[in-house]
């Protein structure tokens, strides 16, 4: 049986490229960019199974015109929104991305926005950088301390436990909305609000870890940052579109919202110019899941899922 044919939209780690090689005839372009619209159905010629990432955007349209050979998409990513689920499921094609193993890596990224946000890192790196520090003062670029704050965490999941249980090392009361409320063991002492409104409410500093769906686009706008007790710090590794880049701007602006952590944006990696002159905005690009040890396990846990649908099992990070 000569091996399938799998395009592997993006440069991936050399790791996960060897071991594709090694099971795949791989179809590697010759450079590593996005392709969308007609440069990916392109790249989808004459394959039987794609490793995509979530910077390749898999519309209706796209499955419209999807060659038939190709069986099954494969996401390095946990992020889904960019696969239109109900076309590939009407088109036949089985869609799985590459959770969990990107957790860890997640949680300590936020973790990084959240005490980077409080604690003013952009001014700070950036008087030291233009040679404006002149010296120690009582009051100097003073931060938020989140020892004994209420941490809202929006989205329970896995990323959202992992963040919550690094913030109890800081001392923090953990509060979380979620479509349900956790077991009592996964629980533990998080207070569950059954709304995000009643989360808002509560929320001194603010982690945000849903998917990004109709329901939870621009989650955080005017109204529901008006909600949050003074001045809080909002924290997103989730989707850039989850919040209102205006109203998170003039909130920023006034001093209602103290500081933001922000990984993700919405359009990235265009991002809402106001961000660029916004010193209480803390910025990173996208990188999330990005050390090697996770980007590796994404790669392998995409291909257990190929290899799964290949050998006519089925694949276990199914969500098409
Ligand atoms: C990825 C992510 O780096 O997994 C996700 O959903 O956002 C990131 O971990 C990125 O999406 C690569 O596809």
């Amino acid at each position: 049986m000569p091996l399938p044919r799998l395009l592997l939209s993006r440069h991936y780690p050399e790791a996960v490229i060897a071991r594709a090689r090694r099971d795949y005839q791989v179809v590697l372009p010759e450079h590593d960019a996005s392709a969308n619209g007609d440069a990916l159905i392109e790249q989808l010629q004459g394959v039987d199974g794609a490793l995509i990432s979530a910077s390749n955007r898999f519309t209706a349209t796209i499955f419209a015109r999807l060659p038939a050979e190709v069986k099954i998409i494969a996401s390095y990513s946990v992020g889904y929104e960019h696969v239109d689920l109900d076309a590939a499921k009407a088109k036949g094609v089985v869609i799985t991305n590459s959770p969990d193993v990107l957790n860890d890596a997640t949680a300590d990224t936020a973790l990084l926005l959240l005490l980077a946000a409080s604690r003013r890192a952009r001014e700070c790196l950036q008087m030291v950088l233009n040679g404006d520090w002149v010296g120690w003062s009582p009051t100097h670029l003073l931060g938020k301390q989140p020892t004994g704050k209420r941490l809202g965490i929006i989205g329970m999941g896995r990323i959202g436990r992992a963040m919550a249980e690094r913030c109890r090392a800081l001392g923090m009361d953990i509060h979380y909305h979620n479509r349900s409320r956790l077991a009592a063991d996964l629980e533990g002492d998080a207070t569950y609000h059954a709304t995000a409104d009643e989360l808002f409410r509560v929320a001194d500093f603010l982690s945000i870890h849903c998917e990004m769906t109709p329901a939870t686009t621009k989650l955080v706008n005017a109204r529901t940052i008006a909600l949050m007790p003074d001045a809080p710090v909002i924290v997103n590794t989730a989707r850039g579109g989850i919040v209102d880049d205006e109203a998170l701007l003039a909130a920023l602006k006034s001093g209602r919202v103290a500081a933001a952590g922000l990984d993700v944006f919405d359009g990235e990696p265009k991002l809402h110019p106001g961000y660029l002159k916004a010193p209480t905005a803390f910025l990173l690009p996208h990188i999330g899941s990005a050390t090697l040890d996770t980007r590796n396990a994404m790669g392998f846990r995409a291909l257990d899922n190929l290899d799964a649908y290949f050998a006519g099992r089925e694949p276990g990070d199914r969500l098409a």
